[in-house]
């Protein structure tokens, strides 16, 4: 018999600020992330392994379904890996940008200046590739292995990803958010089991000296809040 774990509350550590705190906190919040870019051209300057861990801590404190943590995080800073990485994401990218995507998807990419080349996969010398765990795996009393299902797992590496981005960005460092696709590549490449799905990489480091973004902007406010009457 499998007893279900019991719920066992315990008091809420909560604090409670003075409005002007509320605002001065959420201003300098706003104004920090608003001044995030994405990178793409990154120096190879080392990044301390203790900034990446924090970070990767503050993404481990995201809210998850039933708070199953389907996350995990594999830091690469191998360059003979990153390598191995950034050829297998070019070959699928090339077959993305030269026949599978469409012309709108291409036309939408326009402004971005991207294309099949990734040499930031291997001049970040950091790169975290985030797996998505479907579920976990527990051994049964009777020595058996069984499948623990993730809910909403999707969402719930989503949400630490942004965490993820929000505390590098924080802690004064470039990221991009990378999508090849597909990404079967990365876990073969990183040894992970099966049930972990790469969901998104994120190199890490500092910009080049000489590096440029695109001139694109956010939408305002008023167009992406309304209140509901
Ligand atoms: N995976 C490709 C294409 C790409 C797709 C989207 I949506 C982007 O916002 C950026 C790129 C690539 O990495 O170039």
């Amino acid at each position: 018999m499998n007893a279900e774990p019991a719920y066992r509350p315990v008091p809420l550590v909560f604090e409670r600020l003075e409005p002007i705190e509320q605002r001065a906190r959420l201003g300098a919040f706003r104004e920090r992330m608003q001044a995030r870019r994405t990178v793409r051209h990154y120096s190879t300057e080392l990044v301390p392994d203790a900034l990446i861990d924090e970070a990767i801590a503050v993404a481990g404190a995201a809210p998850s379904g039933a708070n199953l943590q389907p996350w995990q995080f594999v830091v690469v800073r191998d360059p003979e890996i990153k390598r191995r990485i950034r050829l297998a994401a070019e070959e699928e990218e090339r077959a993305f940008y030269e026949q599978r995507a469409p012309a709108e998807w291409i036309a939408a990419l326009a402004p971005l200046g991207t294309d099949a080349q990734k040499p930031f996969l291997e001049a970040a010398p950091c790169l975290i590739v985030v797996f998505r765990v479907d579920y976990g795996i527990r051994i049964g009393e009777n020595g058996d292995p069984h499948h623990i299902k993730h809910y909403y797992a999707g969402e719930s590496v989503g949400i630490a990803y942004g965490f993820l981005l929000a505390a590098l960005h924080i802690a004064g460092l470039a990221t991009l958010t990378h999508t090849p696709s597909p990404m079967a590549f990365l876990a073969s490449i990183l040894g992970r089991p099966k049930n972990e799905k790469p969901f998104l990489v994120i190199p890490v480091g500092f910009p080049a000296p000489d590096a440029v973004v695109p001139s694109i902007a956010k939408k305002p406010l008023d167009e992406i809040r309304l209140y509901a009457v």
